[in-house]
């Protein structure tokens, strides 16, 4: 399952100014008041390739043309600037939900579906979700209701 929100690095609390080389902590990072506890990995301001690690939970991708893969991992990804293309991995229905794309932009991002072996739109549900969340998010799975 793949699920998009509308969000940015600053509705994170995270500055726009990105690491200089791609960054994977453990830790948390806090940026202008803000905590993530989580696993994260930070790319950079130019076009990075980034597959999340079973541990990371939000992968962010700053600037740059980024090549944002879910790697089978729940990660939230967000792309940042630029035309980002988030790849998504069909993992089992009983597994975890694949990744969220944070700040998919029409026109310039791109979802890439491969791994999913669609025949087309009729494979697709689209969900559009505003329950309980800030703004909307919608969900696609591989032909099987959400
Ligand atoms: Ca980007």
């Amino acid at each position: 399952m793949t699920a998009i929100h509308d969000s940015t690095l600053t509705s994170f609390g995270l500055s726009t100014t990105a690491p200089g080389t791609v960054t994977a902590t453990n830790g948390s990072i806090t940026q202008a008041g803000f905590t993530i506890d989580t696993p994260v990995i930070l790319g950079t301001a130019g076009s990075d390739t980034i597959a999340s690690s079973p541990s990371a939970l939000y992968v962010f991708g700053y600037g740059g043309n980024d090549t944002l893969n879910s790697n089978g991992q729940a990660a939230a990804l967000l792309g940042g600037s630029g035309s980002d293309t988030f790849v998504m991995t069909n993992i089992a229905a009983s597994a975890v939900p694949d990744g969220n794309i944070l700040d998919f932009e029409v026109g310039a991002d791109t979802i890439d579906l491969t791994d999913f072996s669609l025949n087309g739109f009729s494979d697709l549900n689209i969900t559009l979700n505003t329950e309980g969340v800030t703004g909307s998010f919608a969900s696609i799975t591989n032909g099987t209701a959400v």
